[in-house]
């Protein structure tokens, strides 16, 4: 028995919780189940681990450099906010749920355990469930579950005094969550990647959706019934100087560099000295001109990170789909669909997201709002340039700049009313992400004024939505994740007949 925890012990702190050697187990375990050799299966294995080791040195070194320059906003001012960021909403939680509910988070990871479960068995039975994604990104299922965690307890007090109630009611509606959420990602996914076999894991899996329909109806061709160009960001011929625009590095260093450039400078070189960043004697302006560079470099390595371990995963994820769950894709970091698309869609999406959030907070500001919110870098960069590239791919360059900008409104609004509301501003962050700044606050209201009858309508509106889209498209549901090809050919002969 003891045995048996220890494994449990190792499985749950050093692979469902880190995302490449997640990763990595589900291309062991594909590859082993297909009975490829054991050499082809030990260098997919390791290669599926390094690519997203790789990614993760991307978005990490994104992460930890420009992080501090938003947040540096708020120190420079004074201002008292939340910061939107998910390790500054973790670590709301840590400091205050024991203060607020008189309780801590111990049992984080039973709960991670549970409701992976309820993911796994939604998918295992998707002939009735119709859901075909499994979560795989686990750094971001435990920062979900900490937000989720506070979220519940203040909409369903009652649950305080009951361990197992609690513990049931988090694990459904997350793992349902995870399972439904995912799930819509796939064909936008599969349409952006065409038919790579991945769909996105991530905080914003409702806001890839939408922008997706909104990008189609209001700037697109509305599901192919009105006759319209599309011009995405890839395909703008631009003249002269703004040429260079259309190689990637250099449109992102450019943009970067004005953007980074002058929030560096309206915070002023002290601060960063003061950070350690830099040397009083260093030269400041070409201190944020190189910070900013780091942009592109980080934006590079994490795209030579998906193209390492994209084609081993989904490769090896067949064997799964054949075995264990039929008709299922992995669901992955948003990160990964920055290979795929037009990349300067990802750059343009970020850049009105930050217009968009700053736009936000400044309203803030002038009306005095109780709660001040803070841009983190991690929603503002990660949820709009996926949703910017989205959009693109369906409405072109407008779609890719008008739905994140919107996006980083209310990203904002929302991240303010939810934190302000429950409690979770007073303790420095909110996770921020878009799903956080919409649909929970959206489960949040429900559950506090209808208590369990909210909880079933929650769990059951969740159920609902795989099964409204299985049933637009009954013929093609499925067949988009088995045969992409054959999905394709379906699509055109439905054109054909129209
Ligand atoms: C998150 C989070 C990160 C990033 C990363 C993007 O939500 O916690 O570290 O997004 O997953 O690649």
């Amino acid at each position: 028995m003891n045995i048996l925890v220890a494994i449990w012990e190792f499985f749950a702190t050093y692979v469902l919780q880190k995302a490449p050697y997640m990763v990595g187990f589900l291309t062991l375990l594909g590859y082993c189940l297909m009975g490829k050799k054991w050499y082809d299966t030990l260098g997919g294995t390791l290669k599926a681990i390094i690519g997203m080791l790789i990614l993760n040195a991307g978005s990490g070194g994104l992460v930890s450099t420009f992080r501090p320059i938003l947040a540096g906003l708020k120190d420079r001012f004074n201002l008292t906010a939340a910061v939107i960021d998910p390790y500054y909403g973790q670590n709301a939680v840590t400091a205050g749920v024991q203060e607020v509910f008189g309780k801590g988070f111990s049992q984080a990871m039973t709960l991670l355990l549970i409701a992976f479960l309820v993911n796994i068995l939604l998918v295992r039975f998707n002939k009735l469930t119709k859901c075909r994604t499994l979560f795989t990104t686990g750094h971001v299922q435990v920062q979900q579950a900490a937000t989720a965690y506070w979220l519940i307890m203040f909409a369903m007090p009652g649950l305080l005094n009951n361990d197992v109630a609690l513990m049931v009611v988090m694990s459904v509606i997350l793992g349902a969550y995870w399972a439904v959420g995912s799930n819509l990602t796939v064909k936008p996914m599969q349409e952006l990647s065409e038919g790579a076999g991945f769909a996105i894991a991530h905080q914003q899996m409702f806001g890839i959706r939408l922008a997706y329909w909104l990008a189609d109806v209001l700037f697109g061709t509305n599901g192919g019934k009105r006759e319209k160009e599309i011009k995405k960001v890839g395909e703008l011929e631009m003249p002269g100087f703004f040429s260079i625009f259309n190689e990637n590095m250099v449109c992102t260093a450019i943009l970067m560099t004005i953007f980074f450039g002058i929030i560096q400078a309206i915070i002023g070189k002290q601060f960063f000295v003061d950070a350690g960043s830099t040397k009083d004697t260093e030269n400041f302006v070409f201190y944020c001109f190189n910070t900013s560079l780091n942009f592109a470099v980080y934006l590079a390595i994490l795209q030579l990170g998906v193209r390492t371990f994209v084609t081993e995963l989904t490769a090896s994820f067949q064997g799964i789909a054949d075995k264990l769950l039929p008709s299922s894709v992995p669901g992955v970091d948003c990160a990964v669909c920055f290979g795929f698309g037009d990349a300067n869609a990802v750059t343009f999406g970020f850049l009105a997201g930050l217009c968009g959030q700053v736009l936000a907070i400044l309203v803030l500001l002038v009306t005095k709002s109780p709660t001040l919110i803070i841009c983190g870098f991690v929603p503002v960069f990660f949820d709009n340039a996926t949703m910017g590239l989205v959009a693109n791919e369906k409405g072109g360059l407008k779609a890719c700049l008008v739905i994140p900008f919107v996006a980083g409104l209310v990203e904002v609004f929302g991240a303010a009313l939810i934190s302000g509301w429950v409690g979770m501003a007073n303790y420095g962050g909110y996770l921020g992400m878009f799903d956080w700044d919409t649909v929970w606050p959206l489960f949040t209201v429900i559950m506090k004024y209808l208590s369990w009858a909210g909880v079933a309508i929650v769990v059951v509106a969740l159920l609902a939505i795989p099964q409204i889209e299985y049933r637009m498209d009954p013929e093609g549901y499925f067949l988009m994740t088995e045969d992409y090809d054959a999905y394709l050919e379906l699509v055109e002969s439905r054109k054909a007949t129209k």
